[in-house]
C-alpha cells in the first residue's frame, strides 16, 4: 500500500490531483484545511491537505469491519486446526467470540444506520411508504422498497402515485409470488390438497370455500378426507357439509386406512384433505398427522395461517409445521385484518408461495387466489373495504347452491 499527501487550493483540486496520481481505486485516509503561513503579519491563503493511499490493501476496510472481522475469523479458525497449547486454544476460542459479538454489532450500527436515515424523498413516494407500513409491509422492506423506487424510477414516475403503486407491487411480487401452479387433473389419480394450521386457523371453513365457490375447485368432481377425528363435532361439521354437497367423504383413523379410501375416491378428479388442528406443545398430534400426510402423498400442503395474527406467531407457526412439507400458503380471515402486507414478510421469510385468501363466514365469494394485484389495492386505494375481497359474481354450482345458504 503506498501512501501520499496532496494539497491544493481547493478540496476538488486535491481529489483530481489523487486520481490522477492513485487511479480512481485510491482511499481517502485523512483531510484537513490549512492556511499557509503568513507573510509581514498577514494572513496565508487557504489550502487542503488530504492523504491517501492506492488502497491495494484496503479493500475491505471501507465495506467496514465485517469483512476484517471474518477475515480474522477465518484465521483464527485455521490457526486452531493445528495442535496448541490449552491455555492458547482457549485464548482463541475467546478472541473468536469477540469476532463474532463485534461482527453482530456491526451489522447492527449499518442497520442502524441504513434504516433509521431515511432518505430525503418525494411527496408521493413518502406518502407510499407510510401506506406501506400501515398496511403491515415491515418497515426495513419498507424502505429498501422506496429506496429502490427512488434510484430507478424517472422524477416525473417518482411524482406519479401510480407509477410508485405499479414499482411497488412489481418488486413485492416477486419477494412474495402468488402460487401459480394449477392441479393436474388426471383420471384414475386424484390430484390432493392437504390444509394443515394451529387450531381455529381456518382449515374446515377454507376447505368449505374451496369445495363450493366456482371461482376455486367448486365446478370439479370432489371427494372430501378428514384426519380430524380427535374431536366428534370436527367430523360431524364435515359430515353434514359433504351431505348437503353431495360430495363423498371418507374419514380416516390410521395410516393403514388410506390405501382403502383413496380407492373408494379414484373417481374423483380433486380430494381436499382436513386435519387436526395442532397448538405448540401438541408434538405427538404433529407426529401423528405427518404419518397420515406421509401415507396420503397429497400434492400440495396448505399452511392455513390466521391473518389476524401477529406476524411472528404466525412465522413461529409456519416454522413449526415445516416437517410436514408445506408448499403453499394460505390465509384466513382477511376480512378482520388490517395488515394485509404481514403476508409478503411470512413468505418471504418461508419462501412458499401464497395460495389462497379467505375473507368472511360464508362458503361464496369469501376465497380467492392471491394475486400482487389484490394487495395493491388493499396498500394503495383508499376505498379499498377489507370485507369486499371478491367482486365476480360467477353462476354458482347447482348442486352446492343449497351450502351458501346453509
Ligand atoms: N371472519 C372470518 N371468520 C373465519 C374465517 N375463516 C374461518 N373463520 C371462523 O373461524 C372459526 C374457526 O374456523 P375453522 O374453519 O373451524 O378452523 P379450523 O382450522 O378448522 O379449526 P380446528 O378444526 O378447530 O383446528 C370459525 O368460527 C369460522 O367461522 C374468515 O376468513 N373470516
Ligand atoms: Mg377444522
Amino acid at each position: 500500500m503506498s501512501t501520499r499527501t496532496f494539497t491544493g487550493r481547493t478540496f476538488a483540486e486535491a481529489l483530481n490531483k489523487i486520481k490522477a496520481e492513485l487511479g480512481a481505486g485510491a482511499v481517502i485516509l485523512k483531510s484537513e484545511k490549512r492556511q499557509t503561513s503568513s507573510s509581514f503579519g498577514l494572513g496565508g491563503r487557504d489550502f487542503y491537505e488530504v492523504t491517501a493511499s492506492d488502497g491495494k490493501d484496503l479493500q475491505a476496510l471501507p465495506e467496514s469491519g465485517t469483512e476484517f472481522a471474518n477475515e480474522l475469523d477465518v484465521k483464527t479458525q485455521e490457526q486452531t486446526s493445528e495442535r496448541r497449547p490449552a491455555s492458547q486454544t482457549y485464548e482463541m476460542a475467546l478472541l473468536r467470540s469477540e469476532v463474532a459479538a463485534l461482527r453482530d454489532q456491526l451489522s447492527e450500527i449499518v442497520k442502524f444506520f441504513k434504516y433509521s436515515n431515511l432518505p430525503a424523498m418525494p411527496e408521493p413516494l413518502s406518502r407510499s411508504f407510510a401506506n406501506m407500513t400501515e398496511a403491515g409491509i415491515e418497515r426495513e422492506l419498507a424502505t429498501d422498497l422506496a429506496a429502490e423506487a427512488l434510484v430507478q424510477l424517472g422524477p416525473a414516475q417518482l411524482e406519479s402515485p401510480e407509477q410508485i403503486s405499479k414499482f411497488v407491487i412489481g418488486k413485492v411480487s416477486k419477494i412474495a409470488p402468488p402460487a401459480v401452479n394449477r392441479p393436474m387433473l388426471r383420471t384414475g389419480k386424484p390430484y390432493k390438497i392437504a390444509l394443515v394450521g394451529a387450531p381455529g386457523a381456518g382449515k374446515t371453513s377454507t376447505l368449505q370455500k374451496l369445495a363450493t365457490d366456482p371461482k376455486a375447485y367448486g365446478k370439479l368432481k370432489l371427494g372430501l378426507i378428514s384426519l380430524d377425528t380427535h374431536r366428534l363435532a370436527a367430523i360431524e361439521q364435515l359430515r353434514t357439509f359433504a351431505r348437503v354437497s353431495g360430495l363423498p367423504l371418507e374419514i380416516i383413523y390410521q395410516p393403514k386406512d388410506v390405501a382403502a379410501a383413496l380407492t373408494k375416491l379414484a373417481g374423483c378428479q380433486m380430494i381436499l384433505i382436513d386435519t387436526a388442528g395442532c397448538a405448540p406443545g401438541e408434538d405427538q398430534r404433529l407426529s401423528d398427522l405427518s404419518e397420515m400426510l406421509g401415507a396420503l402423498e397429497p400434492d400440495e400442503t396448505h399452511l392455513m395461517l390466521n391473518s389476524t395474527t401477529r406476524t411472528a406467531e404466525q412465522f413461529a407457526m409456519a416454522r413449526r409445521f415445516q416437517t410436514l412439507g408445506v408448499t403453499h400458503l394460505s390465509f384466513s380471515r382477511l376480512d378482520e385484518s388490517a395488515q394485509p402486507g404481514s403476508l409478503v414478510t411470512i413468505s418471504r421469510l418461508t419462501s412458499k408461495p401464497i395460495a389462497w385468501l379467505a375473507a368472511g363466514q360464508d362458503f361464496l365469494n369469501r376465497i380467492e387466489r392471491f394475486r400482487p394485484e389484490w394487495l395493491e389495492t388493499r396498500m394503495f386505494s383508499t376505498s379499498a373495504s377489507p370485507v369486499d375481497i371478491t367482486t365476480r359474481s360467477e353462476q354458482f354450482v347447482p348442486l352446492r347452491k343449497a351450502v351458501a345458504g346453509a
